[in-house]
């Protein structure tokens, strides 16, 4: 993404249990499409172990971090908190913080309320978005506004060292999509398939 004639380079980590929407987001902010089956990105029930020894190699380095559960799943919102936890002890406060309630089209089958789910946000220094992948609500915001403050970071960072290095870019949108092994390891247990 482009800043005053500059070019920025981000990394960005997609996490969340399986099923929450993840590839749904991606889909609809890149191609404008929705699909309503579900395909696992992950076609293994990796367990515990496995996804906690590649979740550093998969998150390392990231300037930012979305991180999705689904408003009708309590569990899911969980496993959100866990990846909070983790992601601030391995990279401390330098990382920008999105977390998403996903298909808020299903608002009657909510079962995390908005006002913990906002408290829960605002408490670890993150912020809170309101999507649906399938209705396309709330997902240029969220990537807009995770990229301006990504940009506003790296800023801040550069002023603080006295250079100006930046690196180049050649995704669409900015998104480039890295589906990598570590990558496969972060929704364990799809909803689909363990249950
Ligand atoms: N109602 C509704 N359904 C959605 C929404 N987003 C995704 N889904 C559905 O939820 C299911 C899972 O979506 P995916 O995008 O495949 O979920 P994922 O997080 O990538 O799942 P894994 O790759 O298994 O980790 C699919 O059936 C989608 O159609 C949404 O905003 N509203
Ligand atoms: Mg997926």
């Amino acid at each position: 993404m482009a800043a005053g004639g500059k070019t920025y380079s981000f990394k960005v980590v997609l996490l969340g249990e399986g099923c929450v929407g993840k590839t749904s987001l991606v889909l609809r902010y890149c191609e404008n499409k929705f699909n309503d089956k579900h395909i696992t990105t992950l076609q293994d029930t990796a367990g515990q172990e496995r996804f906690h020894a590649l979740g550093p190699i998969y998150y390392r380095d990231s300037n930012g971090a979305i991180l999705v559960y689904d408003v009708t799943d309590e569990d899911s919102f969980q496993k959100v908190k866990n990846w909070v936890k983790e992601l601030r002890k391995m990279l401390g406060n330098e990382i920008c913080l999105c977390i998403v309630g996903n298909k808020i089209d299903l608002e009657k089958e909510r079962h995390v309320s908005v006002e913990e789910a906002e408290g829960y946000a605002e408490s670890v220094g993150a912020k809170h978005y309101h999507t649906s992948a399938k209705l396309n609500k709330g997902i240029e915001e969220l990537f807009l506004d995770l990229c301006k403050r990504m940009m506003e970071s790296a800023q801040a960072d550069e002023r603080s060292r006295g250079n100006g290095t930046s690196h180049t870019s050649t995704a669409r949108r900015g998104v480039q999509i890295v589906d990598d092994e570590p990558q496969t390891a972060t929704s364990a247990g799809g909803c689909c398939s363990s249950g």
